[in-house]
């Protein structure tokens, strides 16, 4: 019954919100539970759905064929990055395909796809951005600069073959996959470039989720004896790859010597990012079923798993998790950065708090336990919604098992996504009109970027055979703002692992270009700084993964400033 109360409480303040509210709609009683409904103040954010006039309302099918394929239960993700360098992000969504012996449900094929941002709240297809070049079943993405020509290269995650496009530099893309030597086979969930040795090049760590295919597919039973995906526990779980950046448009294949392959788990999210302070990119990866790791990089080529020493491998009751998406950031204002997992239904997404050598689980006191619990999320981010210096929590929310009310009436397949507010004494709160009160869908990818340059940060959702939702921030009355858009001396337009420190009326904020995070796929690699009142920046300390640090003095807000390390 909890599932439904809050659903029930979710349409009622969205209805409310829009003085539309009609009590004796309401089939479901109050409860002693909901009573905190009436204490949460109507949000001061607002996400407006633009998807259809924006021009992305496509469906993002699965393949197409019902035959419940275990790949087709997380389906797709998608990447927001400026593919043409106008100075607006426009929006890649790799595609699966149909697979196996069926007759797809659609005459045209499916195609992975390229919006370029018109600048006007609108994208439109770019038909030629591949020259024809296809994937494989497409998952997910990851954006690197790999080659510093400033330009953000796309490496495509599949089942299949994975597949490496450099950007020319206008918008189109050359597959270079076989010539760099990327071209990681199997059920490829994600992956994410970053610097793992200081050499100045983009690595390249990839997931791979399990040693599965068609061909080994079971063909598992929901209730009813109705077919539906199967467990994950039903397949072995595959090796992650790590892949070291030559330098001259070639990798290889370093797992074993960096460390990283030893051990084999159901990995789903990778962020990379400085875990630890100590000016080295680490990874963090969500594992499904199995411990998370969190690889300490050891400064010499090689990492260190202390998921476990560091706290961070299992949930509150010490238990493995069914661990997707990433969220990294600096929430308590303390200067390092926190994480959060997102999880299966009834168990809550867990909020792992840096304590500088170890994390603690803050799940249950800051407050993320109880209303994330009846929700299966794979994206998410630590997001400034309102532009006040504060990262705020969003949830792509959804299920696995379209047949999962039979087996629990309390939960559904199609979710609504979650905005929890975050109060800056450590503690969130969800709040319930925020966001589309319609959009209840098996929501998958979330990517986080301003997709209009006005400051506010907007989001895409990506959905399982479903569309896409694009939601655009229209907060009312948010703080003033300021978007770094880095370069560092090697000329990478994506330097993963900058660190900036902005002191904003005394409080120091940190953000980082992140690598990764989230779930399926690539967030806008500028650095956001809400900024609220405050109409300067009175000293911002750029720290560059070389170990050079910038310091810039009184910075106008409400700009998008480039900086290139010096
Ligand atoms: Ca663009
Ligand atoms: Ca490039
Ligand atoms: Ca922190
Ligand atoms: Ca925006």
């Amino acid at each position: 019954m909890r599932f439904n109360r809050i659903l029930t409480r979710r349409r009622f303040l969205a209805e409310a919100a829009a003085g539309a509210l009609a009590l004796a709609g309401c089939k479901h009683k109050p409860t002693p539970v909901i009573p905190a409904a009436a204490k949460i103040p109507v949000s001061p954010v607002r996400f407006t759905d633009i998807t259809t006039a924006a021009g992305l309302a496509f469906d993002q099918l699965r393949g197409g064929c019902e035959m419940y394929y275990f790949v087709e239960q997380e389906a797709a993700g998608a990447a927001l990055f400026d593919a043409d360098g106008d100075g607006y992000l426009d929006i890649y969504f790799p595609q699966p395909k149909p697979l196996g012996v069926c007759k797809p449900k659609f005459k045209a094929p499916l195609r992975h796809r390229l919006y370029l941002n018109n600048r006007d709240g609108t994208f439109r297809l770019a038909p030629d951005a591949f020259r024809g070049a296809d994937t494989d079943y497409g998952i997910a993405a990851a954006v690197g600069d790999y080659d510093n020509d400033g330009h953000p290269d796309l490496y495509v995650c599949c089942y299949g073959r994975n597949t490496l496009f450099r950007n020319r530099g206008d918008g189109t893309f050359e597959d270079v996959t076989e010539k760099a030597g990327v071209g990681v086979q199997g059920y490829s969930t994600g992956a994410v470039w970053f610097d793992y040795d200081g050499d100045g090049l983009l690595d390249l760590y990839v997931l791979r989720y399990a040693e599965w295919t068609v061909a080994l597919d079971v063909p598992c039973r929901g209730p009813d004896g109705k077919r539906d995906v199967c467990n994950p526990m039903m397949y072995p779980p595959a090796a992650d790859v790590l892949l070291h950046n030559n330098g001259d448009g070639t990798f290889t294949d370093v797992t074993q010597k960096a460390g990283v392959g030893q051990v084999k788990q159901r990995s789903q999210g990778v962020a990379a990012a400085d875990f630890h302070g100590h000016g080295r990119l680490d990874l963090f990866v969500a594992n499904d079923m199995g411990p998370n790791f969190l690889f300490r990089n050891e400064g010499n080529g090689t990492f260190k798993n202390v998921g476990m020493q560091e706290n961070v491998a299992f949930g509150l009751a010490g238990q493995s998790q069914a661990n997707m998406g990433i969220a990294v950031g600096d929430y308590d204002m303390d200067g390092d950065l926190d994480v959060v997992v997102t999880t299966f239904s009834n168990e809550p997404y867990t909020l792992y708090r840096n304590e500088g050598g170890y994390f603690t689980d803050q799940s249950a006191p800051a407050g993320i336990a109880q209303p994330t619990r009846p929700y299966l999320s794979f994206g998410t981010g630590f997001i400034d919604t309102r532009n006040q210096g504060l990262l705020d929590l969003f949830f792509a929310n959804g299920h696995v098992f379209h047949l999962v009310h039979r087996e629990d009436p309390h939960l559904t397949y199609k979710q609504h996504n979650q905005l929890l507010l975050n109060d800056g004494n450590g503690h969130f709160t969800e709040v319930l009109d925020a966001l589309p009160a319609d959009d209840v869908r098996v929501h998958r990818g979330a990517c986080f970027g301003d997709i209009n340059n006005d400051g506010r940060i907007d989001i895409l959702v990506t959905a399982n055979d479903d569309r896409p939702t694009l939601l655009r921030n229209d907060t009312a009355s948010p703080g003033n703002w300021l978007l770094l858009q880095l370069t560092n001396k090697h000329g990478c337009c994506t330097p993963i692992g900058t660190r900036c420190i902005a002191t904003v009326n005394g409080r120091k904020l940190l953000r980082v270009v992140l690598g990764g995070g989230s779930w399926g796929g690539e967030s806008d690699h500028r650095v956001h700084f809400g900024l609220g009142s405050a109409t300067r920046v009175e000293h911002l300390e750029i720290q560059w993964l070389s170990g050079q640090k910038q310091v810039l003095t009184d910075v106008p807000a409400n700009q998008i400033l480039p900086v290139r390390e010096t």
